[in-house]
């Protein structure tokens, strides 16, 4: 493959949305290289890959770009060879599992607001960032709740679900940006603890950009 054909992400080694794609390129053994976006409060589409949202990930292929973590891991995966069976959110048929798969985005997606906020200089102690606090407990603990049940149901025969992807990406990066201690989430401790040995997850370790 040559340079102009190698898959770039674009993106952040501190971002927990861009962790997700670059452990599915891990896991699938695509090659790709990485472009960290210097200033996540620029406001030019350019430094995203044009992606007008302003939002990392995202993949860049010569087909063109993709945007969000959930497309960049579906193309990374029609990229692979062999395609290990993955459980994509669309398959999570129940509500336990389907609700897991929404709340842990949710919560991805109520964190980036809170760092967002904070590092915007806005702080931490407004209304609304003391509602999205309430928010992100309330999630947290309705996910450990249900986080066993959960992981067993769903499909043994799988390489790899989104839903556990996303789930290691939230947690583990609640305790890197020290948004919340997580120790008090048992069962989601256990289950990153188990996921963390997956040299995925090790090549994918959280770090700030220099
Ligand atoms: N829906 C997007 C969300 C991506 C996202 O929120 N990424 C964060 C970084 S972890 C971001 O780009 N934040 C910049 C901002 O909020 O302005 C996805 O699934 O990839």
């Amino acid at each position: 493959m040559s340079a102009l054909e190698t898959p770039v992400i674009i993106g952040r080694s501190s971002s927990h949305f861009t962790r997700i794609a670059r452990l599915f390129a891990a896991e699938l053994r695509v090659h790709h290289s990485f472009q960290v976006v210097r200033d996540l409060l620029s406001t030019n589409p350019v430094d995203y890959g044009g992606n007008p949202a302003l939002r990392i990930p995202v993949l860049k292929t010569p087909q063109g770009a993709w945007f969000g973590a959930l497309n960049v891991s579906r193309e990374l995966w029609r990229r692979s060879s062999p395609r290990p069976r993955v459980v994509w959110p669309e398959d999570l048929d129940v509500p336990l599992l389907a609700n897991m798969q929404e709340l842990t985005l949710q919560a991805m997606a109520t964190e980036v607001t809170l760092v967002m906020e904070k590092m915007a200089g806005a702080g931490d102690d407004t209304r609304h960032a003391r509602k999205l606090r309430e928010s992100l407990l309330n999630m947290m603990a309705w996910l450990e709740e249900h986080a066993n049940a959960a992981l067993a149901a769903l499909p043994p025969e799988r390489a790899l679900s989104y839903l556990e992807v996303t789930l290691f990406c939230l947690v583990t990066h609640l305790e890197f940006r020290d948004v919340l201690p997580t120790k008090p989430y048992a069962a989601l401790n256990e289950f990153c603890q188990q996921f963390s040995k997956r040299p995925s997850a090790s090549e994918t370790s959280f770090r700030f950009d220099t």
